[in-house]
């Protein structure tokens, strides 16, 4: 019989971390996952892996790409086949404003592993989350392994470093350690403040009356977007090539941040009719003629990545892969799993819309009617 295999995945409580999760276990392997200590649960999206109590080939253990000791603690109690380094600060946006820690964990963290990893008394295949945000200002299109990086942010700098001591330690020291080049991949589960989820969750809010609109920054950036569920896929066939290598996974399409507002409005029965220009501009919805989207400076970058697609004939060639789910159909999953948040939320609301009086105080504290996501 063959032996279980042992995976070890850093960023294992973000979302790739959770679906690769589910795929490790669907293909037998006893998982680990690194998770980072918090002052309130961040476990939401493995939570479901914990209590199915199949899956007792699931554990989490404690670790900071930013220390070294755990990570070499952590690798010598686990003695993993295969690592997936998916954690990191992984907003670009916000990178901006914590660029240092950001580099620390992103750039730094993978070398930590890769220097434990160059130690090992036992052979270790490692995989590195690279990003398409390394193409940043692109230098030709579409992008494929030989463009050039040019990188626009401290997070697109960070993964430059981590893709180079990457492809060092293969070569340097004969390591298995490859890079996906992976473009925007979405689903349900992405953040809140990354742009497709924060349109497809604030349109739900907007439709059910909880927000008056949505505040977005460039709506003219393009991304080739997929789903996350089609790219674990990928991350999981890179590491089970018979060399290690580094491989683009993207959809060959790219679309506006405006064209994926206007899909998850339609999907909401809204009808995008776009008004004015620049900072003025407005996304007024044709058939209730209220104003949902509004273009809102806080949210330009002060480097930006106008257009990114990507060319993965690599990967489909070499690997046997190609995405299962179009930009249509992540757009509806979205707003589906949306909307269904959204009007458990409106429930709550409807049932607490004053918070009880609180002693001293001598008045009722209206429930807070809107939330804005940062970023
Ligand atoms: P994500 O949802 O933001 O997840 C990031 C994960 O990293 C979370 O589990 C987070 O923990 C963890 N993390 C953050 N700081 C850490 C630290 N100091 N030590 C250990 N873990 C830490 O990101 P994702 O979308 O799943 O992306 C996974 C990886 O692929 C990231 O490296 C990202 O940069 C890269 N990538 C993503 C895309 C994309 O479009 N999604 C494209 C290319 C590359 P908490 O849950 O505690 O925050
Ligand atoms: O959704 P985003 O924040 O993703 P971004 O910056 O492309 O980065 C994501 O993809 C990378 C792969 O290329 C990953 F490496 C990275 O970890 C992350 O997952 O922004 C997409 C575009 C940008 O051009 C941004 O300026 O949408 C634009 N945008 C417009 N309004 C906005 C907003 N982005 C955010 N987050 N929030 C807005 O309100």
């Amino acid at each position: 019989m063959a032996r279980e295999k042992t995976a070890l995945i850093t960023g294992v409580t973000g979302q790739d971390g959770s679906y690769l999760s589910e795929l490790l276990l669907s293909k037998g392997y006893r998982v680990f996952g690194v998770q980072r200590r918090a002052s309130l649960p961040n476990t939401a999206r493995v939570d479901h892996l914990y209590e199915n109590t199949e899956n007792s080939r699931f554990s989490m253990l404690y670790g900071d790409l930013s220390d070294s000791s755990n990570l070499s603690r952590i690798l010598a109690t686990v003695r993993p086949d295969e690592i997936y380094n998916l954690g990191a600060q992984s907003h670009v946006g916000v990178s901006f404003d914590t660029p240092e820690y950001t580099a620390n964990v992103n750039a730094l963290g993978p070398l930590r592993l890769l220097e434990i990893i160059r130690h090992l008394d036992f052979p270790v295949r490692y995989y590195q989350a690279s990003s398409s945000e390394m193409f940043g200002k692109v230098l030709e299109t579409p992008q494929k392994e030989t463009t050039p990086f040019n990188p626009q942010s401290p997070y697109a700098a960070s993964k430059v470093f981590a893709f180079n001591v990457t492809k060092l330690y293969r070569t340097g020291y004969d390591l298995f350690a490859s890079n996906g080049i992976l473009f925007n991949h979405e689903s349900p589960r992405r953040g809140l403040n990354f742009v497709t989820r924060k349109i497809t969750l604030g349109l739900a809010r907007v439709k059910l009356g909880l927000q008056p609109s949505l505040h977005l920054g460039n709506l003219d950036a393009k991304r080739d977007w997929g789903a996350s569920q089609d790219y674990v896929e990928a991350i999981w066939r890179i590491l089970q090539h018979n060399q290690p290598d580094d491989f683009v996974i993207a959809t060959g399409e790219n679309h506006t941040v405006r064209a994926f507002a206007e899909e998850a409005a339609r999907h909401l029965g809204m009808d995008i009719e776009w008004k004015g220009s620049g900072v003025n501009e407005t996304g007024v919805d044709r058939k209730s003629g209220k104003t949902v989207i509004e273009v809102d400076a806080r949210y330009f970058r002060p480097n930006e990545v106008d257009t990114l697609l990507g060319d993965s004939s690599k990967a489909r060639k070499l690997l046997g892969w190609k995405p299962k789910i179009t930009f249509k159909k992540l757009a509806e999953l979205m707003v589906a799993e949306d909307l269904t948040y959204a009007e458990r939320e409106a429930e709550l609301h409807s049932r607490i819309v004053y918070q009880p009086k609180a002693a001293g105080y001598g008045q009722n504290i209206p429930q807070r009617k809107t939330r804005r996501n940062k970023n």
